[in-house]
């Protein structure tokens, strides 16, 4: 059997909710860290990146982009997609909603200053956060949608996690999602995967850096030198 193998920058970033679902199936993934724009010109010549972009997931012979495919993928494949037709709906509805929150959480590291950085945070989960846990109120299962485990509680934890490590007290008065959140990270595979060498740090300055110099693009204007890894001429 061929290992699967998930090509991407050397950190968390957009293949981030793929390693959780990747993890919550059990299955076994290797890495692949792009970390010049040499190593990136190889993956765009090879023709397995139908859209030229990363993350690329190699897995059952099939090259997938797009994460939001890779994650639906991956829940059909371990019946993590719901019971019914609106468990699916309440699935994709919760799972968009994540995006919409989560994309605050990735442009952390981007920021210039923390404390305007959390304030941030805190404004994206003010206005999400009730929502959620209304959510899960009404289905009074413990889940998003339905009675059992889903692929929206596990991209929603991946974000609310992504949150936690920066603002530590996000949750203290919203129950459901931190039984969710506790609930989700303590499942086997998760939290097998949660305390492997898999599993980056929370990005950084360094990811910041590696991800322009692998694409050749400006830094933050509040770094040094923003322009250093753009071609000139
Ligand atoms: N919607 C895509 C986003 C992919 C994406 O923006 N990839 C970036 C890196 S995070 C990329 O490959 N940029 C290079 C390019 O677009 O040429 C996904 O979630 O997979």
């Amino acid at each position: 059997l061929n290992p699967v193998r998930l090509h991407y920058f050397k950190g968390r970033g957009r293949a981030e909710t793929t390693r959780w679902m990747l993890a919550v199936n059990e299955i076994k993934f290797e890495n692949v860290a792009i970390e010049s724009p040499e190593a990136l010109a190889a993956l765009r010549a090879s023709g397995k990146l139908p859209f030229d972009q990363m993350p690329l997931l190699e897995i059952d012979g099939l090259c997938l982009s797009q994460s939001s495919a890779m994650i639906r993928y991956l829940a059909r494949r371990g019946n993590l997609y719901g019971a019914s037709n609106e468990d699916a709906l309440w699935c994709d509805m919760v799972a968009a909603a994540t995006d919409d929150f989560s994309e605050t959480a990735k442009q952390a590291a981007f920021q210039a200053d923390a404390d305007q950085m959390r304030a941030g945070l805190q404004a994206r989960f003010d206005k999400f956060g009730p929502r959620f846990e209304a959510r899960l109120k009404h289905e009074g299962t413990g889940y998003c949608a339905g009675k059992a485990l889903t692929f929206a509680d596990v991209v929603l934890t991946e974000a609310l996690t992504e949150y936690l490590e920066r603002m530590p007290d996000l949750l203290a008065h919203s129950p459901l999602l931190a039984s969710l959140q506790k609930r989700v990270t303590e499942h086997l595979g998760i939290s097998a995967y949660l305390r492997s060498s898999a599993r980056y740090p929370l990005a950084n300055d360094d990811y910041v850096i590696s991800a322009a110099s692998v694409l050749q693009r400006a830094l933050p204007a509040h770094m040094p030198d923003p322009n250093r890894f753009v071609l000139s001429g």
